[in-house]
C-alpha cells in the first residue's frame, strides 16, 4: 500500500502533467498568499496550488484528485469572507486566474462571455467598451472574479435593482467533481429545456461544480445616475424612508445602502473626511437613482418630492462623477478602515425590512454584556441585508456566533445574504433551513460529488460528521 507521502507525490506528479510545472506551486513561501483569506481567520496549509488554463485542464485536475481522494478547493480572487475559497489542511487549491478571457459579440450584443478568472473590473470595462453596462459592482471589483461571484451568488448595492449574480447569468459552463464539462453557453435568452442546473451551481460555493465560464447579461447605460445621502434619527426612521423611496422611485432606485454612526465616524477618522451632513445622525442612507431616459426628469427633484417632511440639512445629493464617488466613499471605505484596526469578525445576514429595528436593538442589548467589542453595522438597506462587523473578537467565538445568528433566525431572517456560508456558518445552516432541505442539499452534493472532493466541509456538512 502506498503511504500518504507517496500518494501526495504521485498526485503532484500527475497534476504537473496536467497543468505544466510552471503552474504547479509547491514552494511554501509562494503558497502563503493563497492559504489565508481576506479576514485572516480562515485557511490552513495547502498541498499545492494549481493554475489550469482551460476547462479540460480543470476536468483533468479533478479526475486526478478524485482518483486519489485528494480534496480540492476552488479559488477566484480570494476576496471571500466565509472561508469558502481557502484551503483546509492538505487540500489542492485550484486558482482560476488563467481562465480570464472575455469575449463580447458572442451571438448576442447584450451578452458577454467571461472566463471564471476575469475580474469584476475587467467585465465592467469590457461592457463599457461595448457601449453597455454590467449591473453589479462592489469595492472588491479589482480582485473578485466571475467564478467566485457565480459560486457565491455575489450581490452588492446594485443588486437591489438588478438582482444578484444568478440573475445576471444567461448561460454557464462548469466542470463537475467527476470531471464532466457541462456547457450551456448558447446565445439564447429564454431556455426552459430541462432543469436549470446553472441556477443550482450559482451560490453552491464551489461544492458542486467548478465554474469555468459564464454568459453574462448587459444592459444599456442610463442617461444619468444621481447619488443622495439622507440622515435618519434611528432604524425605525430609516425603514420608513426605505419604504417611501422604494414605492416612490420604483425601478429608478438602483441602490439603497445604510451606514451606522460608528461606521461614519470610523471612515471620517481613517480617510480624514468631513462629516457627510451638517448635523450628525443615528443612521445614514446612501443611494443611487437612475434616469433611464433623458426625458424622465431630474431624479433628485423626484426624490425630494417623495420626502416632503425631510429637513434640508438631512439630505445631500450629487449629480457629477466626483460628487457621486465622494458620497459612496463613506460606505465603500468602511471595510478597509475596519481591517486597518485589526481582525474583523463578520456576519452577513438579512432580515425582513420591518424587523431591522428590532434586530439592531436586540444586538445592542446582547452585546452590552461584551463591552470589549466594538460594533459596526452597515449594508444594503433596500434588501434588508446587514453586515455586522465586530472588532475585539479573538479567534473563533461560537457563543457569539450562536447569539447573533439565532437572533437573526428568530426574527425570520437568513443567516447568509450574499457572502456565502463557507466554513463560517456551515454549523448554523439548520437555523434557517429545515431538515428536509438539508437532506436534499446533502443528496445533491453526494450525487454531483460522490467522492466528496470539492469544497468539502463547506456549506452543508455531511451527516457522518460527528
Ligand atoms: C460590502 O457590502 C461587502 O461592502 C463586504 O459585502 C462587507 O466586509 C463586509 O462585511
Ligand atoms: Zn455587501
Amino acid at each position: 500500500l502506498a503511504t500518504p507521502v507517496e500518494m501526495d507525490t504521485d498526485v503532484l506528479q500527475l497534476l504537473a502533467k496536467v497543468v505544466g510545472r510552471d503552474d504547479l506551486i509547491v514552494d511554501r513561501d509562494l503558497m502563503g498568499a493563497y492559504e489565508t483569506d481576506a479576514t485572516g481567520r480562515f485557511g490552513e496549509r495547502a498541498l499545492c496550488i494549481v493554475r489550469p488554463s482551460s476547462s479540460d485542464e480543470v476536468a483533468d485536475v479533478l479526475k486526478v484528485c478524485g482518483r486519489a481522494s485528494t480534496r480540492v478547493v476552488i479559488q477566484g480572487g480570494n476576496t471571500g469572507l466565509a472561508g469558502g475559497g481557502v484551503p483546509c489542511d492538505g487540500e489542492v487549491v485550484v486558482r482560476m486566474d488563467h481562465l480570464n478571457e472575455i469575449a463580447s459579440h458572442e451571438g448576442d450584443p447584450w451578452h458577454l462571455v467571461a472566463g471564471a478568472g476575469a475580474t469584476l473590473a475587467e467585465v465592467r470595462e469590457a461592457a463599457r467598451k461595448a457601449g453597455l453596462e454590467f449591473a453589479l459592482d462592489f469595492p472588491a471589483r479589482d480582485s473578485a472574479t466571475v467564478g467566485g461571484m457565480v459560486a457565491t451568488n455575489a450581490a452588492g448595492p446594485t443588486a437591489l435593482r438588478w438582482g444578484p449574480m444568478r440573475a445576471q447569468l444567461a448561460g454557464l459552463e462548469a466542470v463537475t467533481a467527476t470531471g464532466a464539462v457541462l456547457s450551456r453557453l448558447v446565445p439564447v435568452s429564454k431556455d426552459n429545456a430541462g432543469y436549470d442546473w446553472p441556477a443550482l451551481i450559482a451560490g453552491s460555493e464551489g461544492t458542486l461544480a467548478v465554474v469555468t465560464r459564464a454568459r453574462l447579461r448587459l444592459h444599456t447605460p442610463p442617461a444619468a445616475r444621481d447619488v443622495f445621502m439622507i440622515g435618519a434619527a434611528n432604524y425605525d426612521d430609516a425603514v420608513g424612508l426605505t419604504s417611501c423611496l422604494r414605492s416612490g422611485l420604483g425601478s429608478r432606485l438602483e441602490a439603497l445602502d445604510f451606514i451606522d454612526r460608528p461606521s461614519v465616524e470610523l471612515v471620517c477618522a481613517t480617510r480624514r473626511l468631513r462629516e457627510p451632513l451638517p448635523a450628525t445622525h443615528g443612521v445614514y442612507l446612501v443611494g443611487t437613482v437612475l434616469t433611464e431616459h433623458e426625458g424622465d426628469g431630474p431624479a433628485l427633484e423626484l426624490l425630494a418630492r417623495e420626502l416632503p417632511d425631510l429637513p434640508d440639512e438631512a439630505i445631500v445629493g450629487a449629480v457629477d462623477g466626483a460628487g457621486r464617488r465622494r458620497l459612496w466613499e463613506y460606505r465603500e471605505a468602511i471595510n478597509e478602515a475596519l481591517r486597518a484596526r485589526g481582525e474583523v469578525h463578520k456576519y452577513d445576514v438579512s432580515l425582513p425590512l420591518q424587523r431591522l429595528p428590532s434586530f439592531a436593538a436586540g444586538l445592542t442589548e446582547d452585546l452590552a454584556r461584551r463591552p470589549e467589542l466594538a460594533v459596526y453595522l452597515y449594508g444594503h438597506l433596500g434588501d434588508g441585508n446587514v453586515h455586522v462587523n465586530l472588532l475585539g473578537v479573538t479567534g473563533f467565538d461560537r457563543a457569539l456566533d450562536d447569539l447573533i445568528l439565532e437572533r437573526v433566525a428568530s426574527l425570520g431572517g437568513s443567516i447568509d445574504a450574499e457572502h456565502g456560508v463557507g466554513l463560517a456558518k456551515r454549523d448554523h445552516l439548520g437555523l434557517t433551513r429545515t431538515d428536509a432541505e438539508l437532506a436534499l442539499m446533502r443528496d445533491v452534493k453526494r450525487m454531483l460529488d460522490p467522492v466528496g472532493i470539492l469544497g468539502s466541509g463547506r456549506v452543508v456538512v455531511s451527516e457522518e460528521r460527528p
